[in-house]
């Protein structure tokens, strides 16, 4: 690697040359990749109607998502955190893939026709990628449509689609409702588990939780071993996700970043496309919709 001096010189030269909305540049390195990672953040789902998960869209009711997004605040409420749930699952069962998910997708089966690797590796737990025909999707926090067994000697994980997921959680879960004048939900009518009728959570890895080992080693082989990193759609604050693209620039591979802000998330990435990515993902990777 870079001694010291070199490795300035190398960072102040690559952010000189750092490609804002190159797209003729960044179709020739595409081109040529044989093995392309993807990292997808709320902000691809954004234009799907999906509010994003920090910043004006990160609130429900009075609570920061990211404080609902616990096992403290499940342990602590479990009613308040399923019908924060039951209103995620309502609008990403309601909600359509954007042109976004679908240039992924089609761009997926260009490579696989090429015989090209092409791996998504998504922090959202909507499945609107698997719904635009995406198949290689690694989630890394899981997914709105499954649900978990509380009980330690059960785990059952199991798919539902219920919406709502249970009849208490009919008309409920509106955003803009004051919760305290709302009819209390007893835990007895939250969702149970099939087999063993105990409580069931959402799968889905809230703060604090450990990421799937299986699911952590899948990503790390694709960060490991792309020669081309996209990242889409997300503010990159959120770990272990958040070391995958410079883990990718260590390696000396390079990284394109696909966002609404016109900073760039990372001085070090080499292209960086500001906008809204069912805009300027289309174009990039060539796909007509
Ligand atoms: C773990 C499921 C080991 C929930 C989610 C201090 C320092 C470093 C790390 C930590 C720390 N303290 C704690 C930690 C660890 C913590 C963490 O990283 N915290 C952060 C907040 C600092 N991580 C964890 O706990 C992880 N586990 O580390 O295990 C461990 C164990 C115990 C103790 C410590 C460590 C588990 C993290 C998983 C949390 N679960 N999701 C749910 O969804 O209900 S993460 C959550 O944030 C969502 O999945 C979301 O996807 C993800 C990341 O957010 P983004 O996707 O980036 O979304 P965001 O809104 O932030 O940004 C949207 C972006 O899109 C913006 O940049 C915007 O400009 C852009 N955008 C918007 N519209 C568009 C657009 N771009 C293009 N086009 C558009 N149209
Ligand atoms: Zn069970």
């Amino acid at each position: 690697m870079f001694t010291p001096k070199q490795s300035i010189f190398h960072s102040i030269n690559k952010m000189a040359n750092r490609k804002i909305s190159d797209f003729a540049g960044f179709k020739k390195v595409l081109d040529g990749a044989k093995n392309i990672a993807v990292l997808t953040g709320a902000g691809v789902s954004a234009e799907s109607g999906i509010p994003v998960f920090r910043g004006a869209g990160g609130f429900w009711r009075t609570h920061r998502s990211q404080d609902l997004a616990t096992p403290q605040a499940f342990a602590a409420n479990p009613a308040l955190v399923w019908e924060f749930y039951h209103y995620r699952r309502n609008i990403a069962f309601t909600s359509l893939p954007n042109n976004a998910h679908k240039a992924l997708a089609l761009y997926e089966a260009q490579c696989l026709r090429e015989g090209r690797r092409f791996s998504i590796i998504t922090q959202n737990v909507d499945g609107l990628h698997q719904r635009a025909g995406s198949i290689n999707v690694i989630e890394l926090h899981g997914a709105l449509h499954k649900v978990k067994c509380t009980n330690p000697k059960c785990r059952f994980l199991d798919e539902n689609y219920d919406n709502p997921i249970c009849e208490v959680f009919r008309n409920r879960g509106d955003p803009a409702a004051e919760g305290y004048n709302l009819p209390v939900i007893d835990k007895k009518d939250l969702p149970k588990c099939k087999k063993c009728q105990k409580l069931v959570r959402p799968y889905i890895v809230w703060f604090g939780e450990n990421l799937d080992f299986k699911v952590m080693q899948a990503a790390r082989e694709v960060v490991e071993t792309c020669d081309l990193c996209l990242v889409i759609g997300t503010s990159s604050v959120v770990y272990p996700a958040a070391m995958f693209a410079p883990r990718v620039l260590e390696r000396g591979m390079p990284v394109a970043e696909f966002n609404l802000n016109e900073e760039p998330a990372d001085e070090m990435f080499d292209f960086h496309f500001p906008g809204k990515c069912g805009t300027t993902l289309p174009k990039a990777l060539g796909i007509e919709l």
